[in-house]
């Protein structure tokens, strides 16, 4: 991977817990970008503690007053090799790093906020992992004056281009890239990628200068797609939930309906922000339908429930899963360690109420989507069955109902089921590159609940990206054989039910 890193590796591990070492801060100021920098420390010690692993924490600034917060991770093995994968959480204004201490970094945290232990199912045992809070405002990142994913997509490009032009980052410049992201993270991705794929057209025909940002592969669980689809989904999903049953009383299920369909209900309500595109005049219309939405279907829909988990209560003491994190972010030591110099929000409110004004609440994000899925991105669209907010009826109606090549292919095709040693953990169907996967057992935040079951699905998508690179010392490579070339055919992997069974078992 990158030479320094590399080189420091020997000492690295003497150094990895010291704080003296941690309080060692690199700066890099971009030639490119106006006050555009990394300022940045190394081998913190802290959360990944496997020796010889590297890390690298803190800020891309992007102006004076707004910066980035990143937490990148080598990969437990080939860190020189395997794909470089970038985190993003939803919210809007969630911090990546729920997805880092929640679901699938290198370590958990313990109960009393100060400590942490290794997570054997971290992604980075396939992959190097950036993890970046986004857009300004979330997390430990600064600055606001981003309210829709647009200019989130534009801010993330700049990120990349002071992320490659550094030493420190340049390898990754021609690695492999995955793009992994939950819930509202359905509008981030299919922009920021598309975006993204228009940045590095202009600069293949020389009417732009810089360094080319692709995006090998889509992962997005428990999406939050399209409000008309999933608005109308919640009222399925409360009347029966497959494998769990009625969620709710017929009398609320009753009203409900009548807050979609009604006069001024919730879908003609979406119909009207629907016809306004993307124009900003119709904000207001879109801003007041996903109110409509939201009090009509959302909130009596998840009425005495976590909505993030039909099978816990709302007034749990204790919600699965824990936020542990967000003290052990808090103490001064850490904050230092890592090089974070700003105050923690997990989820951060001032960035939801500008997405809310801006309407991006009631519009649908399928068309980027669409258009990716029709020219054969690799996409994995992958849902916890216990999710109310993002069911995966709704995300799978959403999916085939898109206007793509493989609506009807996949509308048609059978879910198969997926085991881990013996036990279906999964069901899965693909069309081409295309995947929809409904995960047993899991929540919103889906590798919290199930982490074994979510490092094999993204060791799969990282096996994808890397073709036929793959071989024994790769982590989770197949073992040779005849099949070995089918399996070694991306697209084949998630298509063939029979191969898939026998694949899970190694
Ligand atoms: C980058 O931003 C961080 C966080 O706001 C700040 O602490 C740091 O001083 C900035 N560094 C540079 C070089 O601008
Ligand atoms: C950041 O600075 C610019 C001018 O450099 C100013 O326009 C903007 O309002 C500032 N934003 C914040 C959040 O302070
Ligand atoms: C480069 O491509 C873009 C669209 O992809 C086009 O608008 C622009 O005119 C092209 N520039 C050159 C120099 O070909
Ligand atoms: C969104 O805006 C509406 C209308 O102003 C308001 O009622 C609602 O509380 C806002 N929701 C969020 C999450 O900011
Ligand atoms: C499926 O996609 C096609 C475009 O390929 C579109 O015309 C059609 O309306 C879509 N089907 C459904 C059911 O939405
Ligand atoms: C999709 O399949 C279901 C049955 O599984 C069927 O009722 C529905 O009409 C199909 N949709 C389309 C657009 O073909
Ligand atoms: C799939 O798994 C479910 C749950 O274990 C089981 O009930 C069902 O029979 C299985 N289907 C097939 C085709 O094996
Ligand atoms: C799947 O994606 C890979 C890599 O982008 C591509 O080479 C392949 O042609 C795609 N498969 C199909 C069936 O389009
Ligand atoms: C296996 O992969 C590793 C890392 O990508 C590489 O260093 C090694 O040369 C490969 N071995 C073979 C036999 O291809
Ligand atoms: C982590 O990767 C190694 C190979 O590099 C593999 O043996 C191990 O099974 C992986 N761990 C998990 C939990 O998948
Ligand atoms: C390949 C690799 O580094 N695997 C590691 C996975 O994580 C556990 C710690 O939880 C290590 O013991 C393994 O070596």
């Amino acid at each position: 991977m990158f030479p320094c890193l590399l080189a420091s590796f020997s000492f690295a591990l003497s150094f990895a817990i010291s704080a003296s070492a941690a309080s060692t801060k690199h700066t890099f100021r971009s030639q490119t970008v106006a006050d555009g920098s990394l300022a940045y420390v190394k081998n913190s010690g802290i959360c990944e503690t496997t020796s010889g692993v590297g890390q690298v924490s803190g800020y891309i600034n992007l102006t004076k007053n707004a910066s980035l917060w990143f937490w990148f991770f080598e990969a437990r093995s080939s860190p020189d090799s395997a794909p470089l994968t970038l985190w993003l959480n939803g919210g809007p204004g969630c911090s990546a790093l729920l997805g880092l201490f929640q679901e699938h970094g290198p370590c958990t945290v313990n109960a009393d906020g100060k400590t942490t232990r290794l997570n054997p199912y971290s992604w980075n045992n396939s992959s190097n992992m950036i993890y970046i809070d986004q857009p300004f405002g979330a997390g430990f990142s600064t600055g606001s004056g981003v309210d829709d994913t647009d200019a989130a997509a534009r801010t993330m490009w700049t990120a990349f281009q002071i992320l490659f032009e550094s030493d420190e980052f340049a390898a990754f410049r021609s690695r492999d890239l995955i793009f992994a992201t939950e819930s509202y993270g359905a509008h981030f991705g299919p922009v920021f990628i598309t975006y993204f794929n228009e940045q590095n057209a202009l600069i293949d025909n020389g009417s732009l200068a810089g360094h080319k940002v692709i995006f090998k592969s889509l992962m997005i669980n428990d999406g939050k797609h399209d409000p008309i689809i999933q608005y109308q989904s919640l009222l399925d999903f409360v009347a029966d939930a497959p494998g769990y049953g009625q969620l709710q009383t017929t009398s609320t299920i009753n009203s409900m309906s009548a807050a979609w369909s009604g006069t001024a209900g919730c879908l003609s309500q979406l119909q009207g922000c629907y016809a306004g595109g993307k124009e900003r005049t119709d904000d207001q219309i879109c801003t007041a339908a996903n109110q409509a939405c939201m009090t009509g279907l959302f909130y009596p829909a998840i009425r005495g429930r976590d909505s993030d988990d039909l099978r816990q209560t709302s007034n749990t003491l204790s919600p699965f899963p824990p936020t542990y994190y967000k003290n052990f972010l808090g103490l001064l030591e850490t904050r230092e360690a890592i090089g974070a110099a700003s105050k923690f929000d997990a989820c951060s409110n001032s960035v939801q109420s500008a997405f809310n004004a801006s309407g991006e609440f009631g519009r649908t994000a399928l068309p980027p989507l669409a258009a990716l899925a029709n020219a054969k991105f690799p996409i994995l669209i992958w849902v916890g069955d216990a999710d109310i907010k993002a069911n995966w009826v709704g995300v799978h109606r959403a999916m085939v109902s898109m206007s793509w090549y493989g609506n009807l292919t996949l509308n048609n095709t059978a879910l198969t089921n997926w085991t881990i040693d013996g036990t279906v953990v999964a069901q899965v169907k693909s069309v081409d590159n295309f995947t929809f996967s409904r995960v047993f057992g899991a929540g919103h935040n889906l590798p919290a609940f199930v982490p074994k079951t979510a490092l094999q699905f993204f060791t799969r998508v990282v096996q994808d990206v890397s073709g036929g690179e793959s071989n024994g010392s790769r982590p989770g490579s197949q073992p040779s054989g005849k099949n070995e070339a089918i399996l070694h055919r991306p697209h084949a992997f998630w298509s063939m039910a029979s191969f898939l069974l026998l694949l899970m078992i190694f």
